[in-house]
């Protein structure tokens, strides 16, 4: 049966806002994506705009939709007020409610958890940021003036293989879901095309920069992601739902099925739940949930998972797109009503995810649909980024308005 709930299992009153100027570095001699004043506290969240939100992305396809929001009063505060909204379906065939226990898909969010094991290495002195790839895996890139730090902020020029791989999406689903790739074959991939610009230059996303951080993690520290992963995160913040489970094609306990949307909207959506993810690894295989992601998130900009001085690393800031700046595997997206907010979205086929946090991390909120490739969707969950940390607003500031629903290209990449 379809449900749809939103708890509140505290109350939260309004806060005042204080605004705060944030900080602005120049990375490599660059003009940085200057950093918004900040409100020092957070207006109390929009829960009932949240379900309308999801309720929109239902109409709009989605089987269905869910949101959590973790809100520490106080850095030091273990007991998160929690709200929870769910929608629809996880499973067309059981028609099993959404719940926002079930574990799935994050894509690209894994983008963050091997940016941290890298930042990790690199507080560990066994790696620098501005040292050529190259140095660490000799021959594997065609020009030695890429850098860790061009991978890790997408300015490396590496073609994107998935733009060839999945230009049709559904054959090219099908194409991937049982294969088995090594990171040297998705690099190769990706070196049959020139790079797309010189190193360094502009921001331009591509998985490729993830793939390469998959292989400087396994050679700098010996073992396989997985093993860095669950050592370096997944133990220490006890997040029970997170899995790296590659090659394996199962999603481990309860989960919601992930629908993908197929090019032909008229076409029937295709379960895509059970897939090795193996075009993706360490730039999007992992398996999460939202209470997990919220932890991961409120951990990392809490200061939990490295040094300040890393952290500062991950937040040089470099423009990417309409209200938005890419660091290190960390977006920053910059809202309606001045808050900024910190984390990754993630599109693997039939899930999409919106994970993000506030400036301390003690507000931290996950969303997914269980459908992608569906721009229409994407840009409703978008909204419950305001919902969540902006709370409900009579009047929407100009300065970072909400993409027009065309707008893919902001939203996309
Ligand atoms: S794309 C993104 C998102 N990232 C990138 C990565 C991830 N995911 C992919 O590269 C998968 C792309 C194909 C997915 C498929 C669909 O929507 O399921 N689409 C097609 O096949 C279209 N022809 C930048 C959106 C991110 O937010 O970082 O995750």
């Amino acid at each position: 049966m379809a449900s749809r709930t939103i708890c509140r299992s505290a109350v939260l009153g309004s806060l005042a806002l204080t605004l705060v100027a944030g900080p602005a570095h120049a990375v490599d001699g660059r003009p940085a994506a200057a950093e918004p004043a900040v409100p020092a506290e957070l207006p109390a969240p929009d829960t009932a705009g949240l379900g309308r939100l999801l309720r929109t992305a239902l109409t709009q396809g989605a089987p269905g939709a869910m949101a959590r929001i973790d809100d520490h009063r106080t850095v030091y505060d273990d007991h998160a007020v929690v709200y929870k909204a769910t929608e629809g379906v996880a499973d067309r065939g059981t028609a099993e409610a959404m719940n926002t226990a079930d574990r799935f898909r994050i894509g690209s969010v894994t983008k963050t958890f091997s940016a941290v094991v890298l930042l990790q290495l690199a507080a560990e002195g066994r790696l620098k940021l501005d040292t050529s790839v190259n140095h660490y895996l000799p021959g594997l890139l065609p020009d030695d003036r890429i850098t860790v730090r061009h991978v890790l902020s997408h300015r490396s020029g590496l073609y994107d293989y998935t733009d060839d791989m999945f230009a049709e999406t559904v054959p090219g689903f099908e194409a991937v879901r049982t294969k088995v790739f090594t990171y040297r074959e998705l690099v190769a991939r990706s070196l049959k095309h020139p790079l797309t610009h010189a190193p360094g230059a502009v921001y331009a996303y591509s998985n490729t920069n993830f793939v390469v951080a998959g292989l400087l993690i396994e050679k700098l520290a010996g073992h396989s992601v997985r093993t860095e992963y669950e050592n370096r995160i997944i133990k220490p913040l006890r997040l029970t739902d997170t899995f790296y489970v590659h090659p394996d094609t199962k999603i481990p306990g309860r989960h919601a099925h992930g629908y993908l949307t197929p090019d032909d909207t008229k076409a029937a959506l295709v379960d895509a739940t059970d897939q090795t993810v193996s075009w993706a690894q360490s730039a999007g295989a992992l398996i999460s949930s939202t209470h997990d992601l919220n932890t991961f998130l409120s951990a990392l900009l809490g200061g939990r998972l490295l040094p300040a001085a890393q952290l500062a690393e991950m937040e040089r800031w470099i423009p990417a797109g309409t209200a938005q700046a890419y660091g290190l595997g960390l977006r920053r997206r910059d809202l309606s009503c001045g808050v900024s907010v910190y984390g990754h979205t993630g599109a693997v086929q039939g899930f999409y995810t919106y994970a993000f946090t506030s400036k301390d991390g003690r507000r931290s909120l996950a969303a997914l649909v269980n459908t992608s490739n569906n721009g229409a969707v994407q840009v409703t969950m978008l909204g419950t980024l305001e919902s969540a940390f902006c709370g409900k607003q009579t009047k929407v500031r100009s300065a970072a308005p909400l993409p027009r629903p065309d707008a893919e290209n902001d939203l996309a990449r």
